[in-house]
């Protein structure tokens, strides 16, 4: 077989290939800092923490090679199988990417997640990359004693401040990694910006929305299933269940007269339409489904497990 007919894989040439994981504490800005390297959203974004829950790869082809994101759960205290879970996902792509990326916010006080991050940091053997983001939050005296605490604790490469959000740096960091990646083959095809499905991202963009506009426990307790997806014609028809975890849960997201439920669904449909260009339509249902945080079945069926 020649290199031209490898499946799935639409140009080799040589060039610089890295998978580069992606960690940090929950609300650090990973997913935010993956998409703008990818150029285009692949992973939900929310002001609260623990909002990505897989491993979801990000991809960057450019002439130079190709760059494989991991973007992974914020490391955190587990408390039930869905956080052992995530945490799985994150430890695991530290072990099998070329390089890790560390996003730190610098906005945040220094706490216990961050000291167990270091601890779990301090002996890695690849390429590590400091990332101070979050720096158009802060005073710019607070960046070097920030630095030179990451430098002395940490075998870093380098210690980057920047702005995820704003762009700051990104140039920068894009340069550094490319630098610390070795020749090698890519993985995916030039077009493909993502590992994950249209089902899979549409489902999230749903949970996004129903991020932004709760608060308390629902952001942890709710969860998104896809139950039906298929094409009629030009029309994407999607039919999803939001899991919630209590019963007092359930009038909350259904909301007055159902206006929860519309607000979310409206939001979510617009943003499916727009990003898959397809015409959706999109109904969104509500199911109790106590302790479903601690049932693999039902994990399994969110496609969060042990990867
Ligand atoms: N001001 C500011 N906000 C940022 C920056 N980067 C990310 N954010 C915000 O920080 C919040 C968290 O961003 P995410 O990208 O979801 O963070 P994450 O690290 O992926 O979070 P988890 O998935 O929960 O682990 C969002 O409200 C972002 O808009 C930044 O450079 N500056
Ligand atoms: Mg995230």
């Amino acid at each position: 077989m020649s290199e031209n007919e490898m499946p799935g894989v639409t140009r080799i040439s040589k060039g610089r290939y890295a998978m580069v994981a992606v960690i940090g504490r929950p609300n650090s800005g990973k997913s935010t800092f993956v998409n703008r390297l990818v150029g285009e959203k692949i992973s939900i974004v929310s002001d609260k923490p623990q909002t990505t829950r897989h491993r979801i790869f990000g991809v960057r082809t450019s002439e130079r090679g190709q760059l494989v994101f991991i973007d992974t759960p914020g490391i955190h205290k587990p408390l039930y199988r869905l956080n052992r879970f995530m945490m799985h996902n994150a430890l695991s792509a530290i072990e099998d990417a070329d390089m890790a990326l560390l996003i730190v916010d610098a906005s945040e006080k220094f706490g216990g997640g961050d000291r167990y991050l270091l601890g779990a940091m301090n002996d890695y053997k690849k390429p590590l990359i400091v990332l101070l983001n979050k720096i158009d939050l802060i005073r710019p005296s607070r960046l070097l004693p920030l630095m030179d605490h990451y430098g002395g604790a940490l075998p870093a490469k380098e210690i980057i401040p920047m702005s995820a959000l704003r762009g700051d740096n990104v140039e920068l960091i894009e340069r550094t990694i490319w630098e610390n990646a070795a020749e090698g083959e890519p993985m995916f095809p030039i077009d493909m910006h993502t590992d994950r499905t249209e089902v899979f991202r549409a489902a999230e963009i749903v949970r996004e929305k129903i991020l932004a506009h709760t608060r308390e426990e629902l952001p942890w307790a709710t969860a998104v299933r896809v139950d039906q997806s298929e094409m009629d014609g030009k029309l994407w028809r999607l039919s999803m269940s939001i899991l919630v975890e209590k019963k007092s849960q359930r009038p909350i997201i259904i909301g007055r007269g159902g206006e929860f439920l519309k607000k979310v669904g409206t939001e979510a449909r617009v943003e499916i339409e727009e990003t898959f260009r397809k015409k959706v339509y999109l109904s969104l249902h509500v199911e109790h489904l106590e302790h479903w945080r601690d049932s693999a079945q039902v994990l399994a069926t969110l496609e969060i497990y042990d990867q």
